[in-house]
């Protein structure tokens, strides 16, 4: 049957008397059966990607890509003058993730698949996802985000697992999400859900009653933790989701008839983060009920299991209290103990590599660290820093264990679906040869000194800036020009990621301007991100651009030469649609605090040039593209954990010593900021950036202004500045996930 017959059939009515909502309805069906037809992939052996987070962006179109019938499906909506884009906006984006993280996560299922690879991600089914952000007097407020009402992809597997959790049984619901390779077959996201939660329990923005287990277990991604009960239902969800995984496991490996105590010759498990690290001592502990000794266990275990580490942060590396997992999980107790004992007898009670601390907390990283085969960091400098600062102990006693692999993005969803107009011209260019291999992008280097060819890609840019400001107007009301030069930060909100370094830079800006200095292109500058809840600094930071964005676009003498735009609740359809129209990419953090960063690779694909310093992948940015393609500023992380060591960054010496400054950090209480915004807010971030300044802004700022003064310089000479954007594109092949998952398995799980 014709796809458009088929087609037919699911909408059940002419194309052309049908709504919006019918047309998405029916391809959601017909994508489910088409997708339900495709054989599931099997290998010698499967991963499972267990993961807290799988930020997983909508799925029609990307499904649609895969299954090869885009093009097509998008020729019969425009043949009855109606948009795909229209379409796919009835759609609701699950918000299973908090950013790089969970995104990653999704990447990589899609590349595993893509790859022809066996492999299921393993999750949970929150119901009203991270949150959603709204702005109310330019201040951050928290709802749920309703994304399971209306038509989605989940399907309900009527699986049931039953998980012991403080004492009590309670049975869980598994959801799946077909993942859908490229052009080819497909694996599954199973999504874990009890089905006594209780949706009506949130009341005010997104408060509830933290207690009640069976009503809230799987309401919300990470539920604030600031309190003890907080902390418990984080451990709650946590055991919740690996005590369904390894009854999976274990189910369908003895369906396929496997030996479970050979269980490491048919399974690999990737433990993202410490999130899942409890998978542990829990597939131990159903291994010990199958009759396998403590030690034989922990062997197996220990070779199927293999720890991702994302992020140095102290605050983010959990330790649980053990009398918190007594309560939770004292099923658990004792492995986990005799796993402590295990490494206490290994290393002489050496304390450096102890899980359970002299306070009685868990290290859910040293445990993954000791009962895993490999342990791996997401960037080249990241895990570096792994090796020789954070985790030295570790790796003095388990190098072999230790190993990179360099974060990755997909090409179908980062270029493909959302800058078509792009991946078709790279089609008429080079061919399609770099959509299974992405190294092919290195042929665009041809057309180095082809003005036409330039000029079509500026061309390419200018129609993606006007689509990002036809969605800037409609959802938030702001004017802006695509003939400006388009300056992006957008990622979760952060002191180490320095959004407010980019805010006192736009402060520096508006005082040239106001003293008559103008840029000779005007500049907008674009950001977008959440703060966690409970995070102050990191709400006051997004007050701060708001009452910029409220100043500055206000302002006859400024607003035609500056605009600022804070996108309301940011999220992976809103970075399909501002990444392909970007020329500078900002990623400031401070050197040695971001690990790896992947919004960095979908701007550098889709020809932004970045403005960032020494950290993470831009450090192999930079190797790959040279230093004529991308600004670098800034203290080194060698110089940046030097001063840490030494205690020797005082940010008020920076502040009393240079006027501009001094000028710009005052701009945060002045006459003009004060008149619009929380004096509070903005006191408390200037006294911050004067006395505390943990994350070193002030120890950066000069180098960062002048190398975006020397950057917005560069971009008048148009010649050049469109030769930097090829090459940016042209070298993005090794960020491709499936260069990652490539080295996942050949490294890790040895799948064929
Ligand atoms: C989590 C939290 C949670 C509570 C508030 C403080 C805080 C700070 C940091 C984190 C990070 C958690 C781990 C994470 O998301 N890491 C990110 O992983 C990406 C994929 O590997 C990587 O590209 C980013 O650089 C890294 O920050």
């Amino acid at each position: 049957m014709s796809l458009e017959n088929e087609f037919a059939e699911y909408l059940k009515k002419p194309l052309s008397n049908a709504s919006a909502s019918e047309i998405y309805e029916a391809m959601v069906d017909l994508v489910k059966a088409r997708s339900a037809a495709l054989p599931k992939i099997r290998s010698n052996k499967k991963v499972y990607y267990i993961s807290a987070e799988f930020l997983v962006g909508k799925q029609l179109g990307k499904n649609l890509i895969n299954l090869g019938i885009y093009d097509e499906m998008n020729r019969l909506l425009s043949a009855n003058g109606i948009r795909m884009e229209d379409i796919e906006k009835e759609e609701k984006e699950p918000s299973l993730g908090n950013g790089g993280l969970g995104r990653l996560a999704a990447c990589f299922l899609d590349s595993i698949a893509t790859l022809d690879l066996e492999g299921d991600g393993v999750g949970l089914n929150y119901h009203f996802g991270l949150f959603k952000q709204q702005f109310r007097d330019r201040k951050q407020y928290e709802v749920p985000d309703e994304w399971l009402s209306g038509k989605n992809m989940l399907r309900d597997t009527g699986v049931h697992f039953e998980v012991s959790l403080a004492g009590k049984t309670y049975e869980s619901r598994m959801y799946d999400l077909d993942v859908i390779g490229y052009h080819g077959n497909r694996n599954t996201l199973h999504l874990f859900d009890l089905d006594t939660v209780d949706e009506s329990i949130v009341h005010d923005g997104i408060a509830f009653d933290k207690t009640d287990i069976a009503k809230n277990l799987t309401l919300f991604l990470y539920p604030d933790d600031s309190d003890k009960n907080g902390q418990l239902l984080r451990i709650y969800q946590q055991y919740f989701m690996v005590a369904n995984a390894a009854q999976l496991i274990l189910k369908e490996e003895k369906e396929k008839g496997h030996d479970i105590r050979h269980l490491d010759r048919y399974v690999a498990i990737q433990i993202n983060d410490t999130h899942p690290s409890l998978i542990i001592p829990e597939l131990m502990r159903l291994l010990i009920n199958e009759g396998i000794t403590l030690k034989h266990a922990a062997d197996i275990v220990s070779n199927v299991c293999a720890y991702t580490n994302h992020t140095i942060l102290a605050e983010a590396l959990e330790k649980w209290p053990l009398s918190y997992l007594m309560q939770v999980v004292p099923q658990l107790i004792p492995i986990i103990e005799g796993l402590d004992y295990a490494a206490y007898c290994a290393f002489n009670g050496n304390p450096d590599l102890a899980i359970i601390d002299d306070q009685n907390r868990v290290h859910m990283a040293k445990m993954d660290m000791h009962f895993s085969h490999s342990i791996n960091g997401v960037a080249a400098l990241h895990t570096e820093i792994l090796k020789h600062q954070e985790l030295k102990p570790f790796y003095n006693v388990y190098a072999s264990k230790f190993n990179n692999k360099t974060n990755g993005i997909t090409f179908r969803r980062f270029l493909m679906h959302s800058n078509p107009e792009l991946s078709d011209y790279i089609d008429h260019l080079i061919g399609e040869g770099w959509k299974s291999d992405a190294n092919h992008l290195e042929e665009l280097l041809r057309y180095y000194n082809d003005e036409n060819v330039l000029d079509h890609l500026v061309e390419i840019k200018y129609h993606n800036k006007q689509r990002a400001a036809r969605l800037i107007k409609e959802r938030e009301g702001i004017e802006v020009d695509p003939n400006s030069i388009f300056d992006v930060q957008i990622k979760r909100m952060h002191e180490y990621k320095r959004q407010q370094m980019n805010a006192l830079w736009v402060i520096y800006k508006y005082l040239m301007i106001k003293r008559g200095q103008k840029p000779m292109t005007p500049i907008t500058v674009i950001f977008g991100g959440k703060a966690a809840p409970a995070y102050t600094m990191a709400k006051n930071i997004i007050h701060l651009i708001l009452c910029l964005q409220e100043l500055i676009n206000n302002d006859p003498d400024v607003a035609p030469w500056l605009k600022v735009v804070m996108l309301t609740n940011y999220n992976v359809h809103k970075a399909e649609a501002v990444v392909p129209a970007c020329d500078i990419s900002e990623q400031i953090s401070l050197a040695s605090k971001e690990a790896s960063g992947t919004g960095n690779m979908k701007f550098m694909l889709n020809g932004a040039v970045t403005l960032g310093t020494a950290d993470g992948a831009n450090v192999e940015i930079r190797n790959l593209v040279g230093m004529d393609n991308i600004y670098i500023f800034g203290k080194t992380s060698d110089e940046v954990i030097g001063l840490y060591n030494s205690h020797g960054y005082h940010s008020a010496d920076f502040y009393y010593r240079s006027a501009s400054i001094h000028e710009i950090v005052d701009f945060l209480t002045g006459p003009e900021l004060s008149a619009i915004g929380d004096v509070n807010m903005l006191g408390e971030l200037r006294e911050n950036l004067i006395n505390k300044d943990w994350f070193m802004t002030l120890l950066d700022i000069e180098s960062y202004c002048a190398v975006k003064e020397t950057a917005l310089y560069d971009y008048e000479n148009r010649a050049w500045w469109k030769r930097k954007s090829l090459v940016n594109t042209a070298k993005a092949g090794f960020f491709s996930s499936d260069r990652t998952i490539r080295e996942y398995n050949w490294d890790i799980w040895n799948l064929k």
